[in-house]
């Protein structure tokens, strides 16, 4: 098709809505490579044109509304149709739309929400955070720890700690270091990865790890301990960082057992490794907190944060730099040699600053905290009466289940059926964006969801499990 004739002047792509949808489609496949998707799969199919958005709604190019359940990409927090946040953006765009950080320079908003974020992070033990290091994204901000860690130890004369070690299907990004840092084969098996110095422990992730007869939280114990047993394969005197989300969000929403993270901290102190708590996923509210390392009670080093920082709306990242760091970059380091264009975006930081204002003003963490976040455990936990549900759990606003073939014995599906794909199918066409990773269905939705609609979205799952149930019978699939 000679698609150089679809191409439509600015006024009329801006309201796509308007555009016919297949006009937009050959558009999208003939010009656009989206982000972890078959090209040539797409264009077969058409992509779903998302045009507008309100509260915890997304609508597509033929005006079908969605209930989004999974916050855009697990980032919009406090729920579409901000204006506070437009607002924000407006004005610092109008006052200074961009300056740079480097060659002595600083500019207000940045600052502003660096102190912001330091008020923000709770001290631990001897732990506290009084600086940050501002990127646009988390892999950015997973390469900068790389970095800042092999740093760290350079100035402390230790330079052999240079490995860090991670888990397999962990998440951490998608530039060399972030999707070297991840546990994802796929990612791996695609440029040569990881980079030298990154390896990978198992996840804490009973239904695959655990073994028939062992409680949840032995399990939790003995999943920490291939920490250790790894730094002393290793050598201790190697190792520089163990980095791990605190529930494992694009792995499946991976939620640890309750023992797992205090016999981490026992085993990072007992070595003396920096601890990485990426929480791009969980920090800001997400698990009811403003950082999720308080809910687990452990030290943190470093934390990972992006997404929810701005609720999603417009690109900002960065690092936590706990005190144990930060003293000795700064007081030993002289001029760390690392930087980006963006790090401290003034329009970036306003929008973050007017994001944590309204959440704040609004009282979302403590609303997911002791509200909403029990209320949709109850109702989520629900679910593991279901037929097709092996096991449904939450912590806070993320919940995760899996759908097994046998639910005495919690046998697992052939892969080949694509179970996963045909409950998120029927998502979609009843109305609800529900993730799927494999056989387990996912969600996050925004904070400001309320009771009434974890009452809607808890319908809409339920129907969409009944009809994934009603074709696998059909197709004689089930155990
Ligand atoms: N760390 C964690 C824990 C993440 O979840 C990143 C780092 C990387 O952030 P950026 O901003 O560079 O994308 C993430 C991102 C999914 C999915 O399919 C999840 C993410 C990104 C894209 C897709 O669930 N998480």
């Amino acid at each position: 098709m000679n698609t150089s004739t679809l191409i439509a002047p600015p006024a009329l792509v801006r309201r796509a809505e308007q555009q016919d949808t297949q006009a937009i489609q050959a558009l999208d496949s003939a010009h656009y490579i989206h982000p972890f998707t078959d090209h040539a799969g797409l264009a077969s199919r058409g992509a779903r044109v998302i045009t507008h958005a309100d509260n915890i709604y997304v609508w597509d190019s033929e005006g079908k509304k969605i209930l989004d359940a999974m916050s855009g990409l697990w980032c919009v927090n406090a729920g579409y149709g901000r204006k506070e946040l437009a607002d924000a953006a407006y004005q610092q765009m109008m006052t200074l739309p961009f300056y740079n950080s480097f060659f002595n320079t600083t500019n207000v908003p940045a600052v502003q929400l660096a102190a912001k974020l330091a008020t923000l992070a709770p001290k631990v033990g001897e732990r506290s955070f009084k600086h940050v290091f501002f990127s646009s994204s988390g892999s950015e901000s997973n390469d900068t720890n790389v970095r800042m860690v092999r740093r760290y130890w350079d100035l402390l004369g230790q330079p052999a700690r240079k490995v860090i070690i991670s888990r397999e299907n962990a998440y951490h990004g998608s530039t060399m270091a972030g999707a070297s840092l991840g546990g994802m084969s796929g990612m791996h098996a695609q440029g040569d990865l990881p980079i030298p110095n990154i390896t990978h422990i198992h996840q804490p992730y009973f239904a695959e790890n655990g073994k028939a007869g062992e409680s949840r939280a032995d399990f939790g114990v003995r999943a920490a301990r291939w920490l250790e047993e790894k730094i002393l394969a290793i050598g201790a005197e190697k190792v520089a960082a163990f980095i791990a989300e605190p529930v494992q969000g694009a792995g499946g929403v991976i939620i640890p057992p309750e023992t797992y993270w205090p016999e981490i901290q026992r085993i990072v102190d007992k070595y003396g490794i920096l601890l990485i708590s990426d929480e791009v996923i969980c920090a800001f509210g997400r698990l009811g907190h403003w950082f999720a390392y308080e809910k687990f009670g452990y030290k943190p080093d470093l934390v990972t944060f992006a997404k929810g920082v701005t609720s999603g709306y417009i690109p900002l990242g960065g690092v936590m730099v706990g005190n144990r760091v930060a003293e000795v970059l700064i007081d030993k380091g002289g001029e760390f040699n690392h930087g980006y264009t963006y790090s401290g975006h003034p329009v970036a930081c306003a929008v973050a600053l007017a994001n944590i204002e309204l959440i704040e003003r609004e009282g979302l963490v403590q609303r997911v905290r002791t509200d909403t976040g029990p209320y949709l455990a109850e109702c989520f936990e629900s679910l593991n009466a279901h037929p097709l549900v092996g096991e449904a759990q939450s912590c806070g606003f993320v919940a995760g289940m899996s759908l097994v073939r046998h639910k005495p014995t919690q046998a697992a599906f052939d892969p080949d059926l694509g179970v996963g794909m045909i409950c998120r199918a029927h998502c979609f066409n009843n109305g609800l964006i529900m993730r799927a990773v494999g056989d387990r269905m996912i969600i996050s939705p925004p904070l400001v969801m309320t009771r009434a609609q974890i009452d809607e979205m808890m319908a809409l799952i339920r129907r969409c499990l009944d009809a994934t149930l009603a074709d696998l019978r059909a197709q004689g699939a089930l155990a």
